[in-house]
């Protein structure tokens, strides 16, 4: 459209010139033909009366003046006569124009003086008149006086007035019609063939039609037409040989891999690409505060660690929150960008919200509501309406932005976690040909705990809007089922697994996520050993037993009861002090928050008590490192830790776990790790326990320090072959295949 107008613009602007110069010209001629016959008038009309005026004059015949003057008093343009003695005083005068005396026409006297008639526009009153005057003069040629008529004039302007409207009206018309008329000629020269060709090309090389030749002619158009229909049919071609490989390759039970799960998209998705939509963005570019500098950062959660790799193998837009302070920055007109960054290999679209949608949607009931009732840690939820109101409008938000994203034909959406529990809803009633996912990467509560949420019954509808929810373990996908049950008008199918509200049935399954090859493959590079040389020396950890902790600060992640049982394992085993050091990595997080800035002081305060009470000469049996670490910065922590603790009092998976065991590749290490985390299901060989008890908590630390290399290592393998059996893309390819299957059934 902005193109049309620049074309038609300058062709509207010309024509429009040339009309104005056009219709300045005809007025003006109307206008000079109009006075030029009023003046025609007028003077015939004072000629025609010059011979009574003359007798009148001669005998001074004031009577016959007035009845002469009077005559004009009922004429409709011609509408006073005025008649003057030979001093130029008025001996008779029309009675409309009887205010307008002899002073206010300084001209007489020279009509008088040079007997010439004078014809010329005056103004009277508030109107304009035109004005002929001619002398009367006797047989010997002396002046006996003056005859004046006056004419209106107010027609000549009513005349050009409606003139110009004429030409106005006349002018817009032509404006009107050369746009139509373009925009007829734009559509059928250009929109129309290229809207069926764009159209013929999609048919075709999704194998819809067979027809070729869309557009026929050797024009501009056919040459380019020509042109798409060789990429078309190459497409279709390869498209079809990729495919038959891809369904060959997924055939074969071999282990999931980054390129066996891009063969299942495109096996299974086709045209189709997947929008991911989660809270967290996978790349957020801040300032930093040291350089002043924007850099890129990959931000301390689980839900990116798990999904990034799925989109750098599969590609498709990730649509999240755009929370770095120099996020703008990095976005073209649409605010997305190619990431990660250098390699392009998806779309992040970034959504912005204001401090006040951040304060209720993710601080406010996001995290002090829904993260606490899900969590059993005994932490309140809290649920304040305003919270609510701003989290159901941010959702709404991001609705609105997928639904801009949707290609015209049944898409995939994957949403991400407990921040969009209604978006599947909004999503459906503009678009229910859409197939929608959702994963829950926290616990699912009892419907006891989540009858206690408000909202518990808007937030169920909207989840059961989706297709398919997954959870990481079959309690939590039990927890729902019953929830849905109890809590909503509804049908639980047992058999099937699924709930049917209305007619629409939501699958519910369990899917165990877990973590990508990344901290295997790099393990041994020479840039890693140096590294972990460099950590060793700089914390004098060489010849000590190193056990490591990796967690966001938060309440659930077990940290106090981590550094107690530390504690406890040093009073109990005196004999490990000087020898072991425990190596917390700490993400500050949600800090906003009051809990959690609470737990931060909480942790600093217990760390220096801790190690004020051992300290002798330099050791200290714990080291806190509180900030953000990439995950190369992790790696070689990981790699140089004999042990590594979870202790969460309640999460639904842990990826760190899994991340320290897949990092494991020499199988050197134990792996301490709390019941209550999903992960304990599919980790049955690391030490469990239940974090609430010291006593057994640091005694598992005991028995991981004391465990004969024999017995690790067999136990460090049997964990990775779990992992790398159930990696990160068999559980995105069992959530695909899933989701495909469903809409087919
Ligand atoms: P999270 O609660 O974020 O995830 P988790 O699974 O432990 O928890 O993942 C944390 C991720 O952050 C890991 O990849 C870890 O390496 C990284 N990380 C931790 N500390 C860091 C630090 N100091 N600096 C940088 N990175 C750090 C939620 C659920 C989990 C579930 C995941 C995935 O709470 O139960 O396992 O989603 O579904």
């Amino acid at each position: 459209m902005k193109r049309l107008l620049i074309f038609i613009l300058p062709i509207l602007i010309i024509v429009a010139i040339g009309f104005t110069v056009f219709g300045i010209m005809q007025v003006r001629f109307t206008e000079e033909k109009l006075m030029e016959d009023l003046q025609r008038k007028a003077k015939s009309v004072a000629e025609g009366i010059d011979f009574s005026a003359k007798a009148i004059l001669i005998n001074n015949d004031l009577k016959s003046a007035n009845r002469l003057v009077e005559s004009f008093q009922k004429r409709e343009r011609l509408q006073g006569c005025i008649i003057y003695d030979k001093e130029g005083k008025i001996l008779a005068i029309t009675e409309r124009f009887s205010d307008w005396k002899e002073k206010d026409k300084p001209y007489l006297k020279d009509i008088l003086a040079t007997k010439v008639a004078r014809g010329a526009l005056e103004n009277f009153k508030d109107y304009s008149v035109y004005s002929y005057i001619i002398p009367v003069i006797d047989d010997e040629n002396n002046i006996l006086g003056m005859v004046e008529v006056i004419y209106d004039t107010s027609y000549v302007f009513t005349t050009m007035t409606d003139l110009w409207r004429r030409l106005s009206i006349s002018l817009i018309s032509l404006l009107v019609l050369i746009v139509l008329i373009m925009l007829l000629i734009q559509r059928q020269i250009f929109t129309l063939p290229v809207v069926r060709l764009t159209e013929w090309f999609q048919h075709f090389q999704r194998g819809e039609i067979e027809e070729v030749h869309p557009i026929k002619g050797q024009d501009e158009l056919g040459k380019l037409a020509s042109e798409v229909e060789q990429v078309a049919l190459s497409l279709r071609v390869a498209r079809k040989v990729v495919s038959e490989k891809a369904t060959e390759r997924m055939q074969k039970d071999e282990l999931w891999t980054e390129a066996k799960l891009r063969d299942l998209i495109h096996a299974r998705l086709g045209e189709n690409a997947l929008f991911v939509v989660s809270n967290r963005e996978p790349y957020l570019h801040i300032i930093d505060d040291i350089t002043g500098a924007p850099k890129c950062v990959r931000p301390a959660s689980g839900v990116v660690t798990a999904i990034d790799p799925v989109m750098c193998a599969c590609g498709g837009t990730w649509i999240a929150h755009g929370s770095g302070n120099a996020d703008r920055k990095f976005v073209n007109s649409k605010d997305k960008l190619g990431v990660p960054p250098g390699d392009n290999r998806y779309i992040l679209k970034r959504v912005w919200l204001s401090k006040e949608e951040e304060e209720g949607y993710y601080y406010g009931f996001s995290n002090e509501g829904l993260w606490p009732l899900c969590h059993m840690t005994h932490t309140r939820p809290v649920f304040r309406e305003t919270d609510w109101q701003m989290y159901t409008k941010v959702n709404q938000k991001f609705a609105d932005s997928v639904l801009a994203e949707l290609p015209s034909k049944n898409p995939f959406v994957f949403i991400q976690d407990y921040h969009f529990t209604l978006l599947a809803k909004m999503i459906k009633e503009k678009r229910p040909d859409t197939t929608i996912a959702l994963f829950w990467h926290i616990p699912w509560p009892n419907p006891e705990v989540f009858s206690t949420c408000p909202y518990q019954e808007q937030i169920l509808e909207g989840m059961l809007a989706c297709d398919l929810i997954g959870f990481h373990v079959q309690s939590h996908c039990n927890n729902f089922l019953e929830t849905a049950n109890r809590l909503l008008e509804s049908r639980v199918d047992t058999e099937k697994f699924s709930i049917v509200r209305f007619g629409k049935e939501t699958f519910v399954r369990a899917f165990p996520i877990s973590v990508n090859g990344h901290f295997k493959q790099a393990a041994s590079s020479p840039d890693l050993l140096k590294e972990i040389e460099r950590i060793k020396k700089e914390y004098e950890l060489e010849g000590k037993i190193v056990a490591i902790g990796v967690d966001r600060i938060d309440y659930t992640k077990g940290l106090v009861e981590r550094i107690l049982a530390v504690d406890r394992f040093i009073e109990k085993n005196p004999q490990y002090k000087n020898k072991f050091v425990f190596i917390q990595l700490a993400a500050p997080s949600r800090t906003h928050i009051k809990h959690y800035h609470d737990l931060m002081n909480e942790i600093d305060e217990l760390v220096e008590k801790k190690n004020w009470k051992y300290s002798e000469g330099e050791w200290r049996p714990i080291i806190y490192l509180k900030r953000h670490f990439s995950q190369e910065e992790i790696k070689p922590y990981y790699a140089l830790a004999d042990i590594c603790i979870v202790s969460s009092l309640h999460d639904g998976m842990n990826l760190v776990a899994k991340e320290y065991v897949a990092s494991k590749a020499d199988l050197k290490g134990a792996l301490i790790l709390s019941r209550f985390t999903g992960a304990a299901r599919e980790l049955t060989d690391s030490v469990l326990i239940n974090p609430y008890s010291i006593e057994e908590f640091a005694d598992a630390i005991k028995l991981a320090v004391e465990m004969p290399p024999e017995e690790s290592r067999k136990r460090m393998e049997n964990m990775r072959k779990i992992i790398s059996e159930n990696n990160i893309y068999r559980w995105a390819g069992n959530i695909i295949t899933e989701l495909t299957a469903l809409r087919k059934a």
